[in-house]
């Protein structure tokens, strides 16, 4: 089921496996600590933590370029933090701060960040996808060479706009990565109980694109299959469906114990860790040694805690500034 081309893979550059595993890091310590935070009563509103899933998001946003766009879900620390929006300012927003992305006033569900072609996360599940068909249309009639990542659940590839989205964007061959990370739930529903395609990808057929299924556990898997994608995307070929099987860690938001999981399913993908295993790959080809590995788990370590810092000492926003910037 899972195609893979090591050719490419093995002209990575020392320094992207180091940019690979130190990205897919930092959104593991990033949603550690969203979690601490949380118990203690720190974060308003709820959470959807990325965990798991660090593979998928590092592996597709590292072939992107600055200029290049991405569009995110509710589950979308990890989207931002590997498109290089900035660690502080995330977490002051999921804390409400306003130094955070929206002043404190859209916490984590709501992130964007133009500068780096995060054009936003959604609590609305599919709205992903039209708006990333949009800046699609939108590049290609700018004529640039950008592209645009789109990433969506399992679930929401029911949600009509999947089909909208990605129809047009085939028609019109726009430069768009429709990314689908299939972590085998959309709340407490599995995937086998509402569709009978196993591999979402098969669903590309129908609009006459590619459509590519890839270990969502393996960065360089989805790194690999990002790549040929984006390349395509840029040539002005159209778009591609790429799914990627993965796993989240915890519930689906902060207050589901996840009780619906069998043990043995969630013990099987721990095992799989996209990061460990990353790790030990990185290890046994003598591509890091265990120094340097520890000397990037400090540094992120580090990072992250400036994070917290900063996101704790930033002041809540003021009551009269409530309805500013609320309205467009
Ligand atoms: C349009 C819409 N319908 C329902 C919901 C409630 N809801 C929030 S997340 C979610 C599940 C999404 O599942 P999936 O797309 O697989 O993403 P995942 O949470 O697994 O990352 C649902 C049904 C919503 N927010 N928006
Ligand atoms: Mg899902």
């Amino acid at each position: 089921m899972y195609r893979r081309e090591s050719k490419l893979v093995l002209s990575l550059s020392k320094e992207k496996f180091v940019e690979l595993y130190k990205r897919m890091l930092e959104i593991r310590y990033f949603e550690e600590k969203v979690f601490e935070l949380y118990a203690q009563n720190l974060v308003p509103g709820t959470i959807h933590l990325y965990a798991g899933e660090e593979a998928v998001a590092v592996g597709v946003c590292s072939n992107l370029r600055k200029d290049d766009y991405i569009t995110s879900t509710h589950r979308g620390h990890g989207h931002c933090i590997a498109k290089g929006a900035q660690l502080k300012r995330i977490m002051a927003e999921i804390l409400g701060k306003e130094t955070g992305y929206c002043k404190g006033k859209g916490g984590s569900m709501h992130i964007a960040d133009f500068n780096v072609g995060m054009l936003g996360a959604t609590a609305v599940v599919g709205a992903g996808l039209p708006i990333a068909m949009g800046a699609g249309l939108s590049i290609k009639l700018r004529r640039t060479d950008n592209v645009v990542a789109c990433f969506f659940g399992d679930g929401a590839s029911n949600q009509g706009t999947f089909h909208e989205a990605i129809n047009m964007a085939a028609i019109w061959k726009l430069p768009v990565i429709f990314v689908c990370e299939n972590n085998i739930y959309a709340m407490g529903t599995r995937q086998s109980t509402v569709m009978l395609v196993e591999d979402i990808a098969d669903r590309a057929v129908a609009y006459g694109i590619p459509g590519v299924t890839v270990d969502g556990n393996e960065v360089l898997a989805v790194y690999e299959a990002a790549q040929k994608a984006v390349e395509r995307a840029r040539k002005g070929e159209g778009p591609t469906l790429m799914e990627c099987k993965t796993y989240r860690h915890k519930g689906h938001s902060r207050i589901d114990p996840a009780k619906y999981r069998p043990k043995e399913e969630v013990e099987e993908w721990l095992r799989k860790d996209p990061i460990k295993h990353f790790k030990e790959q990185l290890l046994q080809t003598n591509v890091l040694t265990i120094a340097e590995i520890q000397q990037i788990e400090k540094e992120v370590l580090t990072e992250i805690e400036g994070a917290v810092k900063f996101a704790m000492e930033s002041p809540y926003p003021a009551a009269e500034e409530a309805l500013k910037d609320v309205y467009a």
